[in-house]
């Protein structure tokens, strides 16, 4: 069996993935440090799906410097991360592996404008996790995780690799390892474009998406994510996207989305990453997208009025 890494996991941010993470880490005996944005964010108890409570050890972490065994995670919103990025990048050796993990697109390309070195590796978990409280997390919907190497890695290192695989996937099981770890978001997106705003707009839970008034935008959103991915270069049919999400819905049917929270608490969304990336690249590549745009559209409105 591999192994994980030697130092310590840094979890940047105590959002409900982050604390899902420390959790992994911590059942494992894996050492790790949680740093919240907001020391009265600091997220002290984690509800397992199955119920048991955990209260959690590892916290601030002192400025120390990381070195080449540890692992930073960053498992922030997409508008959280430049400035997190920027905080950190003092403090890594060079070869510090960079875990991301993110809902939407263009996280990668916000991590290379600061640090175009570094190793990063990229996960994407459709498990369901929700802040209760301010220092509350419950893992309310049993996903999975997928992993792969960031394409633009400038060295393959092995053995760092498998030790960063070994790690996520005792923190955040089940991992599967994709080898165009890309494709795998791209897909993700299709979830989150359908689900998020869908869940948000109609204040409703995952599962809420099953009653048969929803299942017309689910295939014409899931349309327009084939005609958008087909050229990006991804060839999957509309019964494959509708399936995918349906797949999600039904295993997070409990679940409030990420969005759903965000309007809730009158907080940015991810719009931007999600429908508002599928409408930028479909009007590069002059697709017609009106479903996004809409949705777009409202979700923004939505966080004009509250901000
Ligand atoms: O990623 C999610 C989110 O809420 O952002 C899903 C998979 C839809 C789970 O709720």
């Amino acid at each position: 069996m591999a192994n994980p890494i030697r130092g310590q996991v840094h979890i940047v941010g105590s959002g409900a993935i982050g604390s899902l993470i420390a959790a992994g880490a911590q059942r494992n005996q894996i050492s790790y440090s949680l740093t919240p944005r907001r020391p009265e964010q600091l997220t002290q108890r984690l509800t397992s799906y199955s119920g048991q409570s955990r209260w959690l050890s590892g916290n601030l972490t002192s400025k120390q410097k990381l070195g080449p065994d540890d692992l930073l995670i960053f498992p922030l919103k997409a508008y959280q991360l430049e400035e997190a990025v920027k905080q950190w990048m003092e403090r890594l050796d060079e070869s510090t592996p960079i875990l991301l993990l993110q809902n939407g697109m263009g996280g990668l390309e916000t991590i290379r404008k600061l640090l175009p070195e570094h190793a990063v590796y990229i996960a994407t978990t459709s498990h369901g996790v929700l802040k209760t409280q301010p220092h509350e997390v419950k893992h309310t919907g049993f996903g999975r995780t997928i992993f792969g190497e960031a394409p633009d890695n400038s060295a393959v290192d092995d053995e760092q690799l498998e030790r960063v695989f070994e790690t996520v996937s005792r923190c955040l099981q089940p991992v599967t390892w994709h080898k165009n770890i890309i494709e795998a978001l791209w897909l993700k997106l299709a979830v989150n474009a359908v689900i998020n705003p869908l869940t948000a707009l109609h204040d409703i839970q995952n599962g809420g998406l099953k009653d048969e008034r929803f299942a017309g935008h689910i295939d014409d959103i899931s349309q327009e994510m084939v005609a958008v991915m087909q050229s990006e270069g991804y060839r999957y049919s509309v019964q494959d996207l509708v399936g995918q999400v349906r797949q999600v819905i039904n295993a997070t049917s409990q679940n409030y989305s990420s969005m759903h929270q965000d309007v809730k608490h009158k907080r940015p969304t991810e719009i931007d990453a999600i429908n508002g990336y599928i409408v930028q690249t479909a009007q590069k590549k002059g697709i017609d997208v009106p479903i996004n745009a809409f949705l777009y559209k409202k979700i923004k409105s939505l966080e004009a009025a509250y901000s």
